[in-house]
């Protein structure tokens, strides 16, 4: 459940206080951006800094976070997939990067998408070592959230005047995997994943659930065990997801939850790039996938 609003003065608000007003806020805002989502499934004017074109939810969804993610004590940094810098509230203390709609594309099929939260005890751009918490909410059917901090995953579902409700605790990969989700096409597969890509798909256990969201497809593994990719591209070298906005959180939550992730030849959390916008191969899931793809990646 949300919790009490705490009183201290925020130049003593501690870092775990912190977090949970991310999260407390992230909840509350999860059902106004939902909300808000009809009726802007248009294009913006102008591309992200990813050179993608959002949709007017995306500029929504972010700029109703910023707001309220960037007015927190204990906040010293915003930044968004839909901005090209880093926002400096004044107040010091956690980093914040939000992909406000991951999967917005999904809008107009009224498939699933959602919003990462990725927070830094850093200033931006950060380090996988740097990171103090990360979550996702998932829209779909309901509106759920899945946050990782201290060490273990949690799973709430998120009512509609923004409190939420803890459904499932300690959450782990299944030892059963039984979903795989690879991004891209199979034209633009480098080699190496190609054959990775045929390994899995030949086993009679693994069943193809890819919506397009990564959110979406993440917590199909994170429900189901298996393995998200979404590797380089023949166009793509260094892939298509953003390391601070979707690697590193989806690859702190999928490790906190025993799994393992890499970008093909490391931990995720591992992976080191200057540019706030930076991109990188993604690869999350029960270990085992993980291994056998960075042995195929070796050979
Ligand atoms: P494609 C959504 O645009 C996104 O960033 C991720 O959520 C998703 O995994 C990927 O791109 C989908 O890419 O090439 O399948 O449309």
């Amino acid at each position: 459940m949300a919790t009490q609003e705490d009183t201290t003065p925020a130049e003593t608000v501690s870092n775990a206080t912190t977090i949970t007003r991310i999260i407390d806020a992230v909840a509350a805002a999860a059902p106004e951006i939902r909300a808000g989502l009809p009726g802007r499934r248009v294009y913006a004017e102008t591309d992200n800094p990813s050179g993608e074109t959002p949709l007017e939810a995306d500029i929504f969804a972010d700029g109703m976070l910023c707001d309220r993610l960037g007015d927190l004590p204990g906040v010293g940094e915003y930044a968004s997939e839909e901005r090209e810098e880093v926002i400096d509230t004044g107040a010091g203390g956690l980093s914040v990067c939000i992909d406000p709609l991951d999967g917005s594309s999904n809008l107009k099929p009224n498939n699933t998408m959602g919003t990462i939260v990725a927070v830094y005890d850093a200033p931006l751009p950060a380090t996988g070592d740097d990171m103090v918490a990360a979550a996702y909410v998932l829209y779909g059917a309901t509106t759920t959230m899945v946050v990782a901090r201290d060490g273990a995953v949690t799973e709430y579902v998120i009512h509609d005047d923004g409190d939420y409700e803890t459904i499932r605790e300690d959450v782990s990969l299944p030892d059963d995997p039984t979903v795989y989700g690879f991004g891209g096409r199979v034209p633009d597969w480098v080699d190496d994943f190609a054959a990775y890509a045929e390994e899995v798909e030949s086993d009679p256990s693994m069943k193809l659930r890819y919506g397009g969201s990564m959110i979406g497809d993440v917590n199909q593994v994170m429900t189901y065990g298996g393995i998200f990719a979404y590797p380089t591209l023949a166009d793509a070298p260094e892939g298509k997801l953003r390391v601070q906005f979707e690697g590193y959180p989806v690859g702190y939550i999928v490790e906190t939850a025993g799994g393992r992730s890499s970008d093909g030849e490391q931990s995720l959390m591992d992976v080191e790039k200057d540019d706030l916008h930076a991109r990188t191969p993604v690869y999350v899931g029960n270990e085992t996938f993980v291994d056998d793809l960075e042995a195929a990646f070796e050979n």
